[in-house]
């Protein structure tokens, strides 16, 4: 007979980590919102799109190239991100945040769920494709609907593109410093939804490891962070991640 406690589903060391934790870091990638319908990066785009590689159009160039076909991919991701809802991973973050002493989220992710879910305080370490700006840096106001051509910006003519960060692009100074300083003083690093492929962001986990802090991976695949985990978790985020947060707060229950 299976015991019935959460508590009992995880490692007593894992949950042991979780409240004796100073500072945990949470860092997600696309497989965290894909129950709540949005494809992974890599999943094979479809329809219209499916005949592109994703890597191909985020890029500065392919905008320069076509800047009406990287806009009109865009539009139809805003259009797919604003018909979906977090999911219970995602809410589950947002409940752990409140039961650790301190937990700083990094999202590679660009739609927006976490802070939908309840994260206010979101470091999106590629933007949000919600937001605009132009090609100088101007925030552009909205989300430019359909046109013949990408809009110019008001103030300097430039065109408008979505405020994420493109293949070929720095991440933005300050949003790196932040996630590094994060990185340096956590003492547990979570690596969830992410296939530890695109760097800086999947240096950050081994950065933290480096520093000491205990790696514990979320995701029903292996990766190449897999083999430098403390602890794998093995599957969805949206049904593991509630189970986490109901056995730790069966610990403080108890407590
Ligand atoms: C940089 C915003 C310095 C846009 C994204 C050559 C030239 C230039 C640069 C490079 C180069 N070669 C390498 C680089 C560096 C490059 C890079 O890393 N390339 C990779 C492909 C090798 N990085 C950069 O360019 C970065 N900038 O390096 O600046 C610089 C500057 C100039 C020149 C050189 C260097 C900027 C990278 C940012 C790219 N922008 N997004 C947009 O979204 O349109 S990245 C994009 O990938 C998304 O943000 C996504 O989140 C992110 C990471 O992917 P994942 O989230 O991991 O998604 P993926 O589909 O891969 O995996 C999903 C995972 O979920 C899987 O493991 C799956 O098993 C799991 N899963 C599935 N279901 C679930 C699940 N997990 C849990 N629960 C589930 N239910």
């Amino acid at each position: 007979m299976g015991s019935d406690r959460e508590i009992d589903v995880f490692p007593p060391a894992l949950i042991d980590a979780l409240v004796d934790s100073r500072h945990i870091v949470v860092m997600t990638g696309s497989g965290t919102s894909a129950e709540s319908g949005i494809p992974t990066f890599r999943d094979a785009q479809t329809g219209l799109w499916a005949k592109y590689r994703p890597e191909d159009l985020a890029t500065p160039e392919a905008f320069a190239r076509n800047p009406q076909l990287v806009s009109d991919w865009y539009e139809w991701r805003r259009q797919l991100v604003s018909k979906t809802d977090p999911n219970p991973g995602h809410t589950a973050i947002a409940a752990l945040t409140k039961l650790v002493k301190q937990l700083t989220l990094i999202t590679q992710n660009v739609d927006g769920l976490h802070q939908r879910a309840g994260n206010d305080d979101v470091i999106e370490f590629h933007g949000n494709i919600m937001l605009s700006r132009c090609t100088d840096g101007h925030p552009a106001t909205g989300i430019q609907g359909d046109t013949e051509s990408p809009p110019r910006c008001e103030q300097c003519g430039a065109m408008i593109r979505p405020a994420v960060v493109w293949f070929g692009e720095s991440i933005p100074a300050a949003v790196l410093q932040r996630a590094l300083a994060a990185v340096e003083t956590c003492d547990v690093f979570f690596a969830i939804g992410t296939s530890a492929q695109v760097q800086p962001a999947a240096g950050l986990a081994l950065l933290a490891k480096q520093n000491g802090a205990t790696l514990i991976e979320i995701n029903p695949a292996e990766t190449p962070l897999t083999d430098d985990c403390d602890y794998i978790l093995k599957g969805p985020s949206g049904a593991i991640l509630p189970k986490l947060v109901s056995a730790l707060k069966q610990t403080s229950d108890h407590a």
